[in-house]
């Protein structure tokens, strides 16, 4: 059973999906999101097939991929279906409830094949009410993160603005659970004491070399995120950057599993 691993959040974070991606996380003892921020379908395809075992969540930027087809697209979607991963385009929706509902249809169709999707609430709660009824317009439901935190350097999410953000958040019904700045531990806990046991915290800025990363990327170590209180890692070039991705994907899966363990 997942709970065992998970301790008190198995029972308090009990919507459908954070459940399905805990008990993924106990299968495959991975609290490993795969950012697979890759520029042509075959290359996230491929990527997922072989890092498979070691994921328990796919994040995709559909407006990366350069050479996007629907057929094409619904392959990784299947190759994830039988994985058991969950689907997150990382859309950071932001606009008014009504225009987000509009842009969960359009040329590519988020909500027919994302199971979640990330949102800012600057523009307000209904936001979220505009995402949710993007999927029911084709008879699904899906569950949003929102953005508490982020991991890039100079970002304008003061701590007031986390705070508004979890105050609200915590009592909407189609928020699955919030992100995080997985590059500071502190900021995490500190979240995390906002958040309480009740959603889940995914956390960005992820790599077993810590520090400074790419244009303003910041990374924080795998282990000190969990035990912070971050329930999931998103990895992106700390697997698909490195020389051997599945030895990577592996080692991300152990360090993040043996620290839930810890916690
Ligand atoms: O591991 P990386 O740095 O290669 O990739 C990190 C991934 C990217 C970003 O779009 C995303 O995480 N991200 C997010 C998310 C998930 O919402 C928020 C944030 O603050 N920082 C961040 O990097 O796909």
């Amino acid at each position: 059973m997942g709970g065992d691993s998970w301790g008190l959040r198995w029972d308090a974070a009990n919507d459908s999906f954070s459940r399905q991606y805990m008990q993924t996380a106990a299968d495959k003892q991975s609290l490993v999101c795969f950012a697979a921020d890759l520029q042509t379908v075959d290359e996230v395809r491929e990527t997922v097939e072989t890092i498979g075992p070691y994921i328990a969540c796919l994040k995709l930027h559909v407006d990366i991929v350069k050479d996007w087809t629907s057929d094409g697209w619904k392959e990784v979607c299947n190759l994830a279906k039988e994985l058991g991963v969950l689907i997150w385009e990382d859309r950071k929706f932001a606009d008014i409830g009504r225009v987000s509902r509009q842009q969960m249809a359009g040329a590519v169709d988020i909500r027919s094949w994302a199971d979640i999707v990330t949102a800012h609430l600057i523009s307000g709660p209904d936001i979220v009410k505009g995402l949710m009824d993007g999927w029911k317009d084709v008879g699904r439901v899906g569950g949003v993160l929102l953005l508490a935190q982020m991991s890039s350097r100079g970002n304008l999410l003061i701590p007031n603005y986390t705070k508004s953000v979890v105050e609200q958040g915590k009592e909407m019904d189609g928020v699955i659970g919030f992100i995080g700045n997985g590059s500071n531990p502190t900021d995490v806990q500190s979240l995390r004491e906002l958040v309480g046991e009740g959603k889940m915290i995914w956390t960005p800025g992820i790599n077993l070399n810590t520090g400074d990363g790419v244009a303003g990327q910041q990374y924080g170590h795998p282990r000190d995120a969990v035990l912070a209180g971050a329930d999931c890692l998103i990895v992106g070039s700390g697997i698909y950057r490195s020389e051997d991705p599945v030895n990577a994907a592996k080692e991300y899966a152990r360090v993040s599993w043996n620290a839930l363990l810890e916690r």
